[in-house]
């Protein structure tokens, strides 16, 4: 593993560090900007007061902090591997180059030593998935690995009601942040009442550290609304999704490209609208991110949570 300069003097002297995934840059959003997006998530953790540890693997070395000549290769590279829990170790053992999911990145976070990684949304349980089987390996990735992640929710071309119901039976926490429902994404709120609801960073921190002290496996899912001034209404998206879902049905789209070949889709159909939707969350993501591993450091410090 290479951990930037930045990263690893950051671990070393425990300051806060925000793990950062790589798929959301080659897979997730168009170039030229998911570069511009990638740097002003970095800007935005920094901002925030952390450290920003974007996690690839490059040329078979897993990397958790990438310089800004790597994030740009990154970004504009052909071919790149989209990695999840099945393909990171392989991927490093042959030499190859790869961004990794959320599932991944929690992996290389927890390998580095940092408790905190901030994205746009999960992966969950496709639509359909009772007959596909499609359900992603990020669910099960949250139940093992002591990673908290901060996300708007998930998309609404997944099975909402399957992705937190299988949460549940995982014992993931998902926690809405400063309201009751789940955030959908795109949109604030949902009809899905959250099981959690934190209004806080410190208590957000204080449930993770209780979870390592406790010795749970796993991690938390953080679900942060999309700020008001940047919600896309759910009817507008509504046929936009059922159009990409069609074609990617009619393609024959399966296994790993569903995701990508949905997102790539919704952007083209909402001429960006959807893209600009999902810079506003992911950066409100990084910025409570920051904080939350702010919060985890002071903890740390106090010796944890418990008395
Ligand atoms: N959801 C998004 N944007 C993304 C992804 C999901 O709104 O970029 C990416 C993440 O990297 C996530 C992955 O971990 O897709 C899930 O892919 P799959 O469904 O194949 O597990
Ligand atoms: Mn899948």
């Amino acid at each position: 593993m290479i951990q930037s300069d930045e990263v690893a003097d950051a671990l070393r002297t425990g300051a806060p560090v925000v793990a950062l995934e790589s798929t959301i840059i080659t897979h997730g959003m168009p170039w030229p900007q998911n570069l511009d997006v990638a740097r002003r998530v970095e800007e935005t953790v920094r901002a925030g007061g952390a450290v920003p540890a974007t996690i690839a693997v490059i040329d078979g070395t897993l990397h958790v902090g990438l310089t800004d000549a790597r994030l740009e290769d990154l970004a504009q590279r052909d071919g790149v591997a989209k990695l999840s829990r099945a393909d990171i170790a392989a991927c490093m053992a042959t030499g190859g180059t790869g961004a990794t999911t959320v599932a991944a990145t929690m992996i290389g976070a927890r390998l580095a030593g940092i408790d905190i990684f901030a994205t746009g949304g999960i992966g969950g349980v496709h639509r359909g998935a009772e007959d596909s089987f499609d359900i992603s390996a990020d669910l099960r990735e949250l139940s093992e690995t002591p990673v908290t992640v901060v996300a708007a929710g998930a998309k609404a071309i997944l099975d909402l009601p399957k992705t937190w119901e299988v949460l549940e039976t995982l014992g993931v926490p998902v926690i809405a942040v400063g309201q009751d429902s789940i955030p959908a994404f795109w949109s604030a709120s949902s009809p899905h009442p959250a099981p959690l609801r934190m209004d806080r960073a410190s208590e957000i921190a204080a449930a993770h550290v209780m979870r390592g002290a406790m010795g749970l496996p796993g991690g938390q899912l953080v679900a942060n609304p999309i700020p008001a001034a940047d919600e896309i209404p759910a009817e507008a998206l509504t046929p936009v999704i059922d159009q990409a879902l069609e074609e990617a049905a009619a393609q024959g789209i399966a296994a790993k490209a569903v995701t990508p070949f949905l997102l790539a889709r919704i952007f083209e159909l909402t001429e960006g609208r959807s893209l600009e939707a999902n810079i506003a969350l992911v950066l409100n993501n990084a910025r409570l991110a920051a904080e939350i591993a702010q919060e985890i450091g002071a903890l740390r410090r106090a010796g944890g949570p418990v008395a």
